[in-house]
C-alpha cells in the first residue's frame, strides 16, 4: 500500500508532515490524525473512503462541498450568535480535486482537524446530550434551504424499512453464512415489529413529512465538543442527502440516550435515559422546533425505536450476511451489536408513554 507521507503530498496542506495515526470508531471508512509542524500549523483529519459502499466517490464529494459551502455562506450571513458553530473543510489536492485515488485504486480524502476537540461514543451528561441537539439542530436549520433533491442519492434507500426488510428476509432465506439457525430469537424479534415500523414511510408517501436535506448519521460521536464541553461541529457527512427528519432525530436518541455502548455485551447497562432524551430534545427543538410539521414533532419519540430498530436490523443482516458492511471487532460482533440494539427498543418501548409526553410538553410550550 501507497504510505501516508506520499498521500498526504497529493493535498495542498500548511507546514510539513509529521505523524499520522488511526482515530475515530466509525465503522466504514478509515481515518487518522495527521498532525503536521511546525508546532502553530494545523492538523488534518485524513481518510480513506470505502469505496465498496460509496461507490461514487465524486458526487459524495460534490455533496459534501455543496453541503459546508452552504452552511459557511449562511453563518457568514447571520448575527454572531452562531459564531460558535466550525464548519468541516475538505482540503483540496495539488490537481484541483477534493479526493484522490492511489495506484491501487483507493480513495483518499482530507478534512482540516477543528483544534481543541473530542468526540465521544457514551454521553457523558444531560448538558451534553443538550449541547449536540443544538448542533444537529443547527446543521438541520443551516441546510434547510438547500433543495433536497439537487442532492445526490449516495446510498439510495438508507433507512427505507421495506427495502431493508426485503434484505433481511432475502439473506434469512438464503442463508449464506450459516449463521440462522444461531439467531433465531433476533430474527423473530425483528419480525415482530415489522408493522409498526413502516410508519415514517407511509407519513412521507401521505406527504404528511416533507423531504429535507439530512445528515442520515447523527451518531452522537459525529458531534465535535471543545474542552468545555460546548458542542462546536458536526462532522461525517458522507450521508447528506434528502431524507426525513424524523430519521436524523431517532438516529441521534439511539447514541445519544443510550446508558450502554452500541455494542454493549452486558445487555442489563442498555436502556434509553429520559433525562438525557429530554435534554437532546430540548437542545434539538430550541433550533428547530418552530419549523417542524405536525406529524414530524408527533413522530418524534416513535422515530427514536424505529431508528434503533432499524440500525439493529442492519447489523443482524450483515451477521446473518457474513459481516461484509460493518468493520467488526471479534466474531458474533454483528449479533451482539444487534442484541444491544434490540434491548434499547425493549427499554424504550417501556419508557414510551414517558418519551411522547417529554414530546408534548415541549410542544404545548
Ligand atoms: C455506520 O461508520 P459510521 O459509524 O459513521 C453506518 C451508519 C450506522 C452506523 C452504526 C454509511 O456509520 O448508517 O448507523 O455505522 N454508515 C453507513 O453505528 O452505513
Ligand atoms: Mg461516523
Amino acid at each position: 500500500m501507497i504510505g501516508i507521507p506520499r498521500i498526504i503530498k497529493q493535498f495542498k496542506i500548511e507546514g510539513q508532515f509529521e505523524s499520522a495515526s488511526p482515530i475515530g470508531s466509525g465503522h466504514i471508512n478509515d481515518s487518522w490524525l495527521v498532525t503536521t509542524t511546525p508546532a502553530g500549523a494545523p492538523d488534518y483529519v485524513l481518510q480513506r473512503i470505502n469505496h465498496h459502499i460509496f461507490t461514487n466517490v465524486p458526487a459524495l464529494t460534490d455533496n459534501i462541498l455543496r453541503v459546508t459551502r452552504h452552511l459557511r455562506q449562511r453563518l457568514l450571513c447571520r448575527d454572531d450568535s452562531l459564531s460558535w458553530f466550525r464548519v468541516i473543510q475538505l482540503i483540496a489536492t495539488r490537481g484541483g480535486n477534493h479526493f484522490f485515488r492511489d495506484p491501487d485504486g483507493n480513495y483518499w480524502r482530507l478534512y482540516d482537524h477543528v483544534r481543541d476537540t473530542t468526540s465521544y461514543d457514551v454521553v457523558g451528561s444531560p448538558a451534553m446530550a443538550s449541547e449536540a441537539g443544538k448542533a444537529f439542530g443547527l446543521f438541520q436549520y443551516l441546510s434547510s434551504d438547500i433543495e433536497a433533491s439537487s442532492l445526490f442519492e449516495i446510498l439510495p434507500d438508507f433507512h427505507h424499512i421495506a427495502v431493508r426488510l426485503q434484505t433481511f428476509r432475502d439473506t434469512v432465506h438464503r442463508d449464506p453464512a450459516g449463521r440462522v439457525a444461531g439467531a433465531q430469537s433476533e430474527i423473530a424479534f425483528a419480525e415482530s415489529r415489522v408493522e409498526e415500523m413502516h410508519t415514517i414511510l407511509h407519513l412521507g408517501e401521505q406527504g404528511k413529512i416533507p423531504l429535507r436535506v439530512t445528515h442520515n448519521d447523527t451518531k452522537f460521536n459525529n458531534v465535535l465538543f471543545n474542552r468545555d464541553q460546548q458542542a462546536i461541529s458536526v462532522v461525517d457527512l458522507d450521508t447528506v442527502m434528502p431524507g426525513y427528519l424524523l430519521y436524523d432525530f431517532g438516529d441521534a436518541i439511539r447514541t445519544g440516550a443510550n446508558t450502554g455502548d452500541e455494542d454493549e455485551a452486558d445487555l442489563t447497562k442498555v436502556n434509553i435515559d429520559l433525562a438525557l432524551f429530554e435534554a437532546y430534545a430540548r437542545g434539538y427543538l430550541g433550533v428547530v422546533g418552530k419549523s417542524l410539521w405536525p406529524a414530524e414533532t408527533a413522530h418524534l419519540a416513535f422515530s427514536a425505536k424505529y431508528m434503533t430498530y432499524l440500525i439493529g436490523l442492519r447489523f443482524l443482516t450483515d451477521h446473518l450476511n457474513g459481516d461484509h458492511y460493518f468493520k467488526t471487532g471479534f466474531p458474533g460482533h454483528n449479533l451482539q451489536r444487534a442484541r444491544a440494539q434490540f434491548k434499547l427498543l425493549q427499554s424504550m418501548e417501556e419508557h414510551f408513554g414517558e418519551m411522547e409526553n417529554i414530546i408534548l410538553a415541549f410542544d404545548s410550550n
